[in-house]
């Protein structure tokens, strides 16, 4: 039989470069957590003025950007921290999880600074003049619906986009991002060597060099053929000049992107032969830390954004919802919705209303019923890509509401709920809308098995209106993984299957430890199926009268 272990004694280190923090999970060879560092963009990094890790641009509608220099700092401040607590020697393979989208622009000559980094002097110091843009678009952004309309114009039509790469255009999508920038700026863009996305550009700094985009981040441009897993000539045509040079090939997720540079060798002790395998986006390595394999699978993320995703053979690329290369198999796809309207808007909703306080939040949703007695809230504190609407909450009252049938019900819309109710609106409103595009998506409902992770999932009250479902991995343990997949794939010379890998480690280890919840009750399940048809026949008013697609 093969031998598919890992070296004893060697650890796996996986980042997570998000919204609002840089994670990082240390792992074992029998994948035992042996360290968890976090460092929090705002409060640890406050120079950069950052809320929630971005800046809202007030003069232009729905620019979001972060300080690209901040990802760097963070990276100094958790290579400091790490450093006290583990023997960076003993590491085998880093890897990755950057968050989906946000780009980052090298400078021209900007590649001999990255590749003579001195040891001497911490990162943030060498790299505060190679950006041709300091600030990075991220995945919050929504200001280039112009760009959208003319990509999906340029190559056929929004289907035939998705049905090429995988996705209509969008807005945060980093092929109308650098669409906009070659308009607007285009002297900047000229000037522009080189264009990583935020797992790339973290995979780059480790190498000291410039790493591959991965095919499943790269698939969160409008840019890469989902099918061949190469850039797609039409849609670099579609989006601005010269850019397959300024990309670089993509590469497999488990591919190496190289040996650790010597800058880290030298300054954090780290072996000469550690690899740095691909660094991915954080939602396929969600994907690969919840150890998603079965297409009836689907796994709910609620971190910054929401996210819902799951495993397919088959890939049907609509006008709604993602379809990416799956990043631990190498023909299989994975396929993702995502709404913007996640956890910072139940932040503003437990500010509002619950006295800044989760306790107060969960009490609130335990004083209610659910179903809410026909209160139904649409929030949107950000421009929603899930329906694609503008900033707004909206409040309705269902009169006559019997849980039988839609017909008899009419709604009122209101100003406002009493406190518990508008948080019980909101978490409801956010699952429902979900299970309702998750259906529509054509994804599997009911899901054989429902797994969350990220920051909310923390939360008893929260999981407990899931109604059913499993806790708790995350993107940098996912990353770790991934990291140790690169690394045995290198030692094998070629692809490994991923389960192979933890196999007969899952019965023992740290990644045992999701959690079971029962389903809910089935006359609960088919009266909130009601309430979904109604909120879904709202959602489409409030989407022709407001929407702008
Ligand atoms: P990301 O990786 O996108 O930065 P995380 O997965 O780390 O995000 O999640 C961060 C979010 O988790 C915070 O914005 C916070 O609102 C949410 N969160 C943390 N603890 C709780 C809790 N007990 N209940 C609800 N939400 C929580
Ligand atoms: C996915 C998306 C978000 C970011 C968050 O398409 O935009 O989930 O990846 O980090």
């Amino acid at each position: 039989m093969a031998d598919f272990s890992l070296p004893q004694d060697s650890f796996f280190l996986g980042f997570d470069s998000s919204t609002q923090s840089l994670k990082a999970t240390v792992l074992d060879s029998n994948f035992n957590t042996v360290a968890a560092e976090l460092v929090h963009f705002d409060s640890e990094l406050p120079h950069y003025k950052t809320k929630d890790g971005v800046y809202r641009d007030p003069s232009v509608y729905g620019r979001i950007v972060s300080p690209t220099l901040l990802w760097v700092e963070a990276l100094d401040i958790m290579l400091d921290k790490l450093f006290k607590k583990i023997d960076f020697g003993k590491v085998a393979a880093v890897s990755g999880s950057g968050q989906q989208h946000g780009s980052v622009y090298w400078k021209n000559g900007s590649l001999s600074i990255l590749s003579s980094l001195d040891p001497k002097k911490q990162l943030v110091e060498q790299f505060a003049e190679v950006f041709s843009i300091k600030e990075s678009p991220i995945w919050m952004d929504s200001s280039t619906t112009e760009q959208c309309r003319k990509i999906e114009e340029a190559v056929g039509g929004a289907q035939e986009l998705s049905s090429l790469t995988g996705s209509r255009a969008y807005e945060r999508f980093t092929g109308p991002q650098i669409r906009r920038i070659y308009e607007t700026q285009p002297e900047v863009y000229n000037q522009t060597e080189r264009i990583s996305l935020v797992s790339s550009f973290m995979a780059s700094l480790l190498i000291g060099g410039y790493a591959s985009i991965d095919e499943t981040d790269g698939a969160g441009m409008n840019l890469l053929d989902i099918k061949q897993r190469t850039w797609s000539k039409k849609a670099l045509d579609a989006t601005a000049p010269s850019l397959e040079e300024k990309l670089g090939k993509p590469a497999p997720a488990y591919a190496v992107a190289g040996f650790i540079a010597s800058y880290f060798v030298e300054r954090y002790k780290f072996s000469n032969n550690c690899l740095v395998i691909q660094w991915s986006g954080d939602n396929p390595n969600s994907l690969a830390g919840l150890t998603l394999n079965t297409p009836g699978d689907l796994a709910i993320s609620l971190g910054t954004s929401d996210t819902v995703f799951g495993i397919t053979d088959e890939p049907q690329p609509r006008l709604e919802g993602h379809v990416f290369p799956n990043p631990v198999d190498t023909k299989g796809f994975m396929v993702m919705l995502c709404y913007k309207n996640g956890s910072l808007t139940r932040e503003d909703i437990r500010n509002q209303y619950a006295e800044k306080s989760w306790d107060v939040f969960n009490r609130f949703m335990q004083q209610t019923p659910p179903l809410n007695d026909g209160k139904l809230g649409f929030y949107y504190k950000e421009h929603e890509i899930l329906p694609p609407l503008p900033v707004g909450y909206h409040r309705y009252i269902l009169k006559n509401f019997t849980g039988d049938t839609v017909d008899d019900m009419v709604e009122h819309e209101v100003n406002e709920f009493d406190a518990p109710s508008e948080v019980r609106a909101l978490v409801e409103g956010q699952f429902l809308s979900m299970r309702a595009h998750v259906e529509r998506f054509g994804m599997p409902f009911p899901p054989r098995r429902l797994i969350a992770t990220g920051g909310a999932s923390a939360n008893d009250c929260i999981l407990g209106s899931l109604a059913s479902i499993f806790g708790c991995d995350s993107a940098s343990l996912g990353a770790a993984l991934r990291a140790a997949h690169g690394w045995l794939c290198n030692a094998k010379g070629g692809f490994v299957p991923f389960e192979s890998m933890y196999k007969d480690k899952l019965e023992k280890t740290s990644l045992n430890s999701k959690l079971s919840v029962e389903a809910g009750d089935s006359t609960l399940v088919s009266k909130y199926a009601i309430v979904m048809k109604k909120r879904m026949e709202i959602e489409n008013r409030l989407v022709e009268k407001l929407g702008r697609w």
